[in-house]
């Protein structure tokens, strides 16, 4: 079978798929990407790649987008080998679309050749950057606010800012740098991570260790540069073989990067560019009718978006993952159309995480979730979503917590969901299978339990001290440290079926 490329789309297109329209050998990176994956490729490449299509012939390549992996080649070398391209297959119950994608104009991996990514991003063709970067990946820290030195890569660009940079936040502030001395216009800096403000927080870390180097630096990037926040929205699980059987069957040829996604796609984006965006705007203005499209919005304010998405997609898919990953259960689909998961997450969302949101429809947004989450085409795994839960929780619960403590609302199923992922931390499912626990506070986490000793009644207390992961409110508050203890004990004593069932039963009648 052929490999995926520029010479075997014809026949593609030949099947009936959709492949780029426009000319690729045009392309210039206009958008450094920080942090290619799974996530990207399946929702901003999509973007871009829309707009490439949409463009006038004369402006061929007007958004192609330089990927860079942070550290490992592995994927890069794939789409390497595929010109760039690679395809999405954005399935849901009503059925599969797939598309080979283009908007790869070129790759680098920073951990290998740091000044190429900073001499990319310092280009005159460039024009955003954009980051996926994970919420572990920008060294904000959680409970203090503002820059956290003691995160690995962040924390030794701060300490030496001369060397080559090692984080993403150090590649951006060392290529602005080279854009001022090369006397180049700023940059449209996007976050499209799962952080509330990501673009407020991106900014301050930017400006703090810009100031570091020069404070004319952080002048300069205060009125060159934007990083307006963004809320992005499809689920994409980790790909892997069975995507790539499913492209090769489908496209004929072979794809080592295809990427299997949610038909659902969004993303809101604040309305804060560097330079205008016309064709932004008007993609943004027009319904998406390309397969696998995203919803692309502009708004004045993201937050409203954000936060119910943070807090009804990511804080339920959490809640799933620790009661579904320990239950043993594989994927988020397999879990949630389990009755007493149905009952508990609805719950969750229309009484504990959506009261106060602003989005519009947010009964309507639930009631979507829900089908999304039941996809029965995804294979997401619950321990996928379960990996680095030290920074999701601070994202997706604690806020919740912080704001039901303060008017004194109650929350029984985050009581519940803290103690799951005290469960999960055990390390071991209830069909006796052992997981690794992700999480870049793994350490942390085990001396924190070994100190405390095997009691839930004396864990809890240790890990809910943690602040930079819940906050203050949640170790102050007794009678909510008393409901975690009560149903870890459960959880530990009868599993998460029957735990989950009794409290479906009792805790939560009124
Ligand atoms: C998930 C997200 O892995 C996780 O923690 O909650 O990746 C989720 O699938 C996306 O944010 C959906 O937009």
């Amino acid at each position: 079978m052929p490999r995926l490329g520029t010479r075997s789309l014809p026949a593609i297109a030949a099947r009936g798929i959709a492949v780029p329209s426009y000319d690729r050998r045009g392309m210039m990176p206009a958008v450094v990407h920080l942090g290619l994956g799974a996530f990207q490729r399946a929702h901003a490449a999509i973007v871009f790649d829309d707009l490439m299509n949409r463009a006038p012939a004369a402006h061929p390549g007007a958004w192609g987008v330089f990927g860079v992996a942070m550290r490992q080649p592995g994927l890069i070398q794939a789409i390497d080998a595929q010109d760039g391209l690679y395809s999405v297959r954005a399935a849901d119950a009503d059925g599969a679309v797939v598309r080979v994608v283009g908007a790869l104009a070129a790759t680098g991996v920073a951990a290998q050749a740091p000044a190429r990514i900073v001499d990319v991003i310092g280009a005159e063709a460039t024009r955003w950057v954009t980051l996926t970067i994970t919420e572990k990946g920008y060294g904000w820290h959680a409970a203090g606010g503002g820059p956290d030195l003691s995160h690995p890569t962040f924390g030794a660009d701060w300490a030496d800012p001369a060397a080559p940079p090692r984080s993403a936040v150090g590649l951006i502030v060392a290529a602005l740098a080279l854009r001022r001395a090369r006397c180049l216009p700023g940059l449209t800096i996007a976050s499209c991570d799962n952080l509330a403000g990501n673009g407020g927080k991106l900014q301050h870390l930017c400006f703090e260790l810009a100031r570091r180097r020069d404070p004319a630096l952080a002048d300069w990037i205060a009125t060159g540069c934007t990083f307006p926040s963004s809320m992005v929205d499809r689920i994409v699980p980790q790909a892997g073989a069975a995507e790539c059987d499913h492209a090769a069957s489908v496209l004929g040829a072979d794809d080592e990067a295809a990427v299997g996604c949610e038909r659902f796609g969004e993303w809101v984006i604040e309305d804060h560019f560097a330079a205008p965006c016309d064709d932004l705007r008007a993609l943004a203005a027009s319904s998406p009718d390309a397969p696998a499209s995203i919803r692309l919005r502009i708004v004045a304010d993201v937050a409203p978006f954000e936060q119910a998405k943070l807090r009804l997609l990511n804080g339920s898919h959490s809640a799933i993952a620790y009661l579904g990953a320990s239950a043993g259960i594989e994927t988020i689909s397999e879990a949630i159309v389990q009755p007493a998961f149905t009952g508990f997450v609805t719950g969750l969302m229309a009484e504990e995480l959506a009261p106060g949101l602003t989005r519009p429809d947010i009964d309507g947004y639930c009631r979507e979730l829900m089908a999304r989450f039941s996809n029965p085409s995804l294979r997401h795994r619950t321990h996928q979503v379960a990996a680095d839960g030290s920074q999701k929780i601070a994202q997706r619960w604690a806020p919740v917590l912080a704001e039901r403590f303060a008017t004194g609302l109650p929350v029984p199923r985050l009581a519940f969901a803290a103690a799951a992922w005290m469960r999960y931390l055990r390390g071991r499912d209830d069909l006796g299978h052992e997981h690794r626990i992700d999480d870049p506070m793994a350490q942390v986490l085990r001396a924190t339990i070994d100190a405390a000793g095997p009691a839930p009644a004396a864990i809890v207390p240790a890990l809910l001290g943690v602040r930079v992961i819940w906050g203050d409110a949640p170790a102050a508050n007794p009678a909510f440290v008393a409901q975690v203890v009560r149903w870890f004990e459960a959880l530990d004593r009868d599993g998460i079926a029957t735990t989950l069932a009794e409290f479906n039963r009792t805790a939560i009648r009124r």
